[in-house]
Protein backbone atom coordinates (compact mmCIF):
# COMPACT_ATOMS: atom_id res chain seq x y z
CA UNK A 1 0.00 0.00 0.00
CA UNK A 2 2.63 2.62 1.14
CA UNK A 3 4.49 1.45 -2.22
CA UNK A 4 1.48 2.28 -4.50
CA UNK A 5 0.89 5.73 -2.57
CA UNK A 6 4.43 5.86 -3.30
CA UNK A 7 4.41 5.47 -6.89
CA UNK A 8 1.23 7.19 -7.33
CA UNK A 9 3.23 10.19 -5.89
CA UNK A 10 5.68 10.11 -8.76
CA UNK A 11 3.47 9.67 -11.49
CA UNK A 12 1.89 12.70 -10.29
CA UNK A 13 5.21 14.34 -9.54
CA UNK A 14 6.31 13.50 -13.19
CA UNK A 15 2.49 14.88 -14.60
CA UNK A 16 3.06 18.07 -12.93
CA UNK A 17 6.27 18.83 -13.61
CA UNK A 18 5.64 17.81 -17.45
CA UNK A 19 3.03 20.06 -17.31
CA UNK A 20 4.93 22.83 -15.96
CA UNK A 21 7.78 22.63 -18.55
CA UNK A 22 5.40 22.47 -21.21
CA UNK A 23 3.66 25.93 -19.68
CA UNK A 24 7.56 26.68 -19.52
CA UNK A 25 8.16 25.74 -22.89
CA UNK A 26 4.67 28.14 -24.19
CA UNK A 27 5.69 30.63 -21.84
CA UNK A 28 8.82 30.78 -23.55
CA UNK A 29 7.56 30.57 -27.07
CA UNK A 30 5.24 33.16 -26.53
CA UNK A 31 8.00 35.23 -24.59
CA UNK A 32 10.16 34.80 -27.77
CA UNK A 33 7.20 35.72 -30.23
CA UNK A 34 7.10 38.78 -27.62
CA UNK A 35 10.34 39.54 -27.98
CA UNK A 36 10.59 39.24 -31.27
CA UNK A 37 7.65 41.01 -32.48
CA UNK A 38 8.55 43.67 -29.87
CA UNK A 39 11.87 43.81 -31.59
CA UNK A 40 10.55 44.57 -34.72
CA UNK A 41 8.15 47.23 -33.81
CA UNK A 42 11.17 49.03 -32.21
CA UNK A 43 12.98 48.71 -35.38
CA UNK A 44 10.10 50.38 -37.18
CA UNK A 45 10.05 52.58 -34.87
CA UNK A 46 13.14 53.85 -34.95
CA UNK A 47 13.86 53.48 -38.77
CA UNK A 48 12.24 57.01 -39.07
CA UNK A 49 14.94 58.29 -36.46
CA UNK A 50 17.90 57.13 -38.10
CA UNK A 51 17.39 59.54 -41.38
CA UNK A 52 17.45 62.87 -40.02
CA UNK A 53 20.21 61.64 -37.83
CA UNK A 54 22.21 61.23 -41.45
CA UNK A 55 20.67 64.57 -42.79
CA UNK A 56 21.75 66.48 -39.73
CA UNK A 57 25.44 64.73 -40.51
CA UNK A 58 25.19 65.75 -44.01
CA UNK A 59 23.85 69.31 -43.59
CA UNK A 60 26.79 69.99 -40.61
CA UNK A 61 29.58 69.01 -43.15
CA UNK A 62 28.28 71.17 -45.60
CA UNK A 63 27.58 74.54 -43.59
CA UNK A 64 31.21 73.69 -42.56
CA UNK A 65 32.29 74.75 -46.00
CA UNK A 66 34.05 77.57 -46.85
CA UNK A 67 32.77 77.67 -50.21
CA UNK A 68 30.10 80.10 -51.63
CA UNK A 69 27.51 78.20 -54.16
CA UNK A 70 25.62 80.21 -56.22
CA UNK A 71 22.88 79.07 -55.19
CA UNK A 72 22.73 79.24 -51.12
CA UNK A 73 21.06 76.47 -50.39
CA UNK A 74 23.01 74.01 -53.03
CA UNK A 75 25.36 71.44 -50.81
CA UNK A 76 27.92 69.37 -52.16
CA UNK A 77 30.02 67.45 -50.11
CA UNK A 78 33.69 67.73 -50.71
CA UNK A 79 35.95 70.37 -51.27
CA UNK A 80 39.71 68.95 -52.21
CA UNK A 81 41.87 72.01 -53.83
CA UNK A 82 43.24 71.24 -56.89
CA UNK A 83 45.35 72.51 -59.87
CA UNK A 84 43.80 73.00 -63.47
CA UNK A 85 46.56 72.31 -66.06
CA UNK A 86 44.55 72.43 -68.41
CA UNK A 87 41.20 73.35 -69.77
CA UNK A 88 40.43 70.77 -72.80
CA UNK A 89 36.90 72.15 -73.03
CA UNK A 90 34.10 74.12 -72.13
CA UNK A 91 33.46 71.60 -69.46
CA UNK A 92 36.77 69.35 -69.58
CA UNK A 93 39.56 70.09 -67.48
CA UNK A 94 42.60 67.84 -67.04
CA UNK A 95 44.15 68.58 -63.54
CA UNK A 96 47.97 68.97 -62.68
CA UNK A 97 47.84 65.13 -61.50
CA UNK A 98 46.42 63.91 -64.45
CA UNK A 99 42.99 63.12 -63.72
CA UNK A 100 40.48 64.41 -65.93
CA UNK A 101 37.17 66.07 -64.56
CA UNK A 102 34.04 66.67 -66.61
CA UNK A 103 31.54 68.98 -64.98
CA UNK A 104 28.55 67.39 -63.41
CA UNK A 105 25.25 68.99 -64.49
CA UNK A 106 25.77 71.00 -67.57
CA UNK A 107 26.36 70.48 -71.17
CA UNK A 108 28.37 71.99 -73.54
CA UNK A 109 29.33 72.72 -76.94
CA UNK A 110 32.49 70.10 -78.52
CA UNK A 111 35.26 72.12 -79.09
CA UNK A 112 34.27 71.60 -82.45
CA UNK A 113 30.76 72.54 -82.41
CA UNK A 114 29.52 75.75 -83.15
CA UNK A 115 30.23 77.74 -80.19
CA UNK A 116 32.54 74.73 -79.05
CA UNK A 117 35.80 77.24 -79.23
CA UNK A 118 33.72 80.12 -77.46
CA UNK A 119 33.11 77.82 -74.52
CA UNK A 120 36.45 76.27 -74.44
CA UNK A 121 37.53 80.21 -74.29
CA UNK A 122 35.68 81.14 -71.53
CA UNK A 123 36.13 78.65 -69.14
CA UNK A 124 39.92 78.51 -69.98
CA UNK A 125 39.96 82.27 -69.03
CA UNK A 126 38.25 81.11 -65.64
CA UNK A 127 40.03 78.38 -64.34
CA UNK A 128 43.07 77.34 -66.36
CA UNK A 129 46.43 77.60 -64.08
CA UNK A 130 44.01 78.32 -61.37
CA UNK A 131 43.24 76.55 -58.17
CA UNK A 132 39.58 75.01 -58.48
CA UNK A 133 38.02 72.80 -55.43
CA UNK A 134 36.33 69.47 -56.40
CA UNK A 135 32.69 68.54 -54.96
CA UNK A 136 30.60 65.33 -55.19
CA UNK A 137 27.63 64.20 -55.66
CA UNK A 138 26.97 61.32 -53.35
CA UNK A 139 27.00 58.30 -55.16
CA UNK A 140 28.38 59.70 -58.60
CA UNK A 141 31.92 59.09 -59.42
CA UNK A 142 33.13 58.46 -62.88
CA UNK A 143 31.21 58.25 -66.15
CA UNK A 144 31.54 55.97 -69.11
CA UNK A 145 35.24 57.55 -70.67
CA UNK A 146 36.65 57.23 -66.63
CA UNK A 147 36.68 60.98 -66.11
CA UNK A 148 35.67 62.23 -62.89
CA UNK A 149 32.43 63.99 -62.48
CA UNK A 150 32.95 66.51 -60.27
CA UNK A 151 30.42 70.15 -59.45
CA UNK A 152 34.04 72.98 -59.90
CA UNK A 153 34.13 75.96 -57.86
CA UNK A 154 36.52 78.52 -58.72
CA UNK A 155 37.91 81.81 -56.47
CA UNK A 156 36.12 84.83 -57.65
CA UNK A 157 38.84 86.87 -55.62
CA UNK A 158 41.24 86.70 -52.90
CA UNK A 159 41.30 87.76 -49.40
CA UNK A 160 44.50 89.96 -48.19
CA UNK A 161 46.37 86.95 -47.63
CA UNK A 162 46.34 85.60 -51.14
CA UNK A 163 43.80 83.22 -49.84
CA UNK A 164 41.02 82.22 -52.80
CA UNK A 165 37.18 83.53 -51.56
CA UNK A 166 33.99 83.84 -52.34
CA UNK A 167 33.91 80.31 -54.85
CA UNK A 168 31.66 80.61 -57.51
CA UNK A 169 30.17 77.56 -58.99
CA UNK A 170 32.19 76.79 -63.07
CA UNK A 171 28.92 75.08 -64.48
CA UNK A 172 26.93 77.93 -63.03
CA UNK A 173 28.49 80.46 -64.75
CA UNK A 174 28.90 78.41 -67.65
CA UNK A 175 25.63 78.41 -68.37
CA UNK A 176 24.83 82.01 -67.20
CA UNK A 177 26.81 83.11 -69.78
CA UNK A 178 25.03 80.92 -72.60
CA UNK A 179 27.63 78.72 -73.20
CA UNK A 180 25.49 75.44 -72.26
CA UNK A 181 22.99 74.47 -70.87
CA UNK A 182 21.56 72.19 -67.49
CA UNK A 183 21.82 68.49 -67.30
CA UNK A 184 18.91 67.10 -64.93
CA UNK A 185 19.40 64.34 -64.33
CA UNK A 186 22.14 64.17 -61.80
CA UNK A 187 19.66 63.39 -58.95
CA UNK A 188 20.60 66.56 -57.09
CA UNK A 189 17.03 68.36 -57.27
CA UNK A 190 18.76 72.01 -55.94
CA UNK A 191 21.21 72.27 -58.10
CA UNK A 192 19.25 71.30 -60.56
CA UNK A 193 17.06 74.46 -59.95
CA UNK A 194 19.72 76.52 -59.83
CA UNK A 195 21.24 75.79 -63.03
CA UNK A 196 17.83 76.00 -64.35
CA UNK A 197 17.58 79.81 -63.54
CA UNK A 198 20.71 80.29 -64.92
CA UNK A 199 19.54 78.60 -68.14
CA UNK A 200 16.03 80.71 -68.08
CA UNK A 201 18.32 84.20 -68.06
CA UNK A 202 20.61 83.03 -70.23
CA UNK A 203 18.33 82.18 -73.21
CA UNK A 204 17.44 85.86 -73.65
CA UNK A 205 20.39 87.14 -74.36
CA UNK A 206 22.09 87.09 -77.46
CA UNK A 207 25.33 85.19 -76.00
CA UNK A 208 27.44 81.88 -76.75
CA UNK A 209 25.34 79.33 -78.06
CA UNK A 210 22.24 81.97 -78.22
CA UNK A 211 23.82 84.03 -80.52
CA UNK A 212 24.04 83.70 -84.04
CA UNK A 213 25.52 81.95 -86.38
CA UNK A 214 24.93 79.12 -82.87
CA UNK A 215 21.12 80.34 -82.39
CA UNK A 216 19.34 82.56 -81.18
CA UNK A 217 18.02 84.40 -78.09
CA UNK A 218 14.62 84.17 -77.14
CA UNK A 219 12.01 87.12 -77.11
CA UNK A 220 10.33 88.53 -74.24
CA UNK A 221 6.62 88.41 -74.61
CA UNK A 222 6.37 85.69 -77.46
CA UNK A 223 4.46 82.87 -75.60
CA UNK A 224 3.72 81.16 -78.93
CA UNK A 225 7.58 80.92 -80.22
CA UNK A 226 7.26 82.72 -83.47
CA UNK A 227 10.27 85.48 -82.29
CA UNK A 228 7.96 88.53 -81.88
CA UNK A 229 6.84 89.56 -78.81
CA UNK A 230 3.01 88.97 -78.89
CA UNK A 231 2.00 92.50 -78.07
CA UNK A 232 4.10 93.97 -81.00
CA UNK A 233 2.99 91.23 -83.94
CA UNK A 234 0.52 91.64 -86.57
CA UNK A 235 -2.49 89.07 -86.57
CA UNK A 236 -5.03 88.24 -89.44
CA UNK A 237 -8.02 88.89 -88.68
CA UNK A 238 -9.86 86.87 -91.73
CA UNK A 239 -13.90 86.80 -90.78
CA UNK A 240 -14.65 89.95 -92.16
CA UNK A 241 -17.80 90.02 -89.83
CA UNK A 242 -15.69 89.52 -86.16
CA UNK A 243 -15.93 93.22 -84.37
CA UNK A 244 -13.10 94.12 -82.47
CA UNK A 245 -14.02 95.01 -78.85
CA UNK A 246 -14.16 98.62 -80.11
CA UNK A 247 -15.15 97.56 -83.59
CA UNK A 248 -12.23 99.42 -84.86
CA UNK A 249 -11.54 96.92 -87.30
CA UNK A 250 -13.81 94.00 -88.87
CA UNK A 251 -11.17 91.88 -91.15
CA UNK A 252 -7.59 92.33 -92.17
CA UNK A 253 -4.07 93.13 -90.47
CA UNK A 254 -4.23 93.89 -86.33
CA UNK A 255 -1.09 94.78 -84.52
CA UNK A 256 -1.98 92.82 -81.17
CA UNK A 257 -2.29 95.50 -78.92
CA UNK A 258 -5.01 96.72 -76.55
CA UNK A 259 -7.87 96.84 -79.38
CA UNK A 260 -7.33 93.45 -80.27
CA1 LIG B 1 4.95 85.96 -80.65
Amino acid sequence: MAKAKLLFGAVAFVVVVGSCNNAMRDDGDAGTRAASSSSAAAQVAAAPAVAPAVERAVEAECVSRDVVYYGEDTCHPGGELVPVARVVDGNTLELGDGRVVRLLGVQVPDGDACAGPGATEFTRALVEGEQVKLHVEPGVETDEDGQFLRYVQYAESTDSDGLPMHAQDLGNEIVLNGWGKPVDDQANATYDESIARASGIAEYRAEGIYAPPCGSPKVYGDDDGNGVADWDEQVYVDTPDVNMPDGALTGGFCSRKWWC
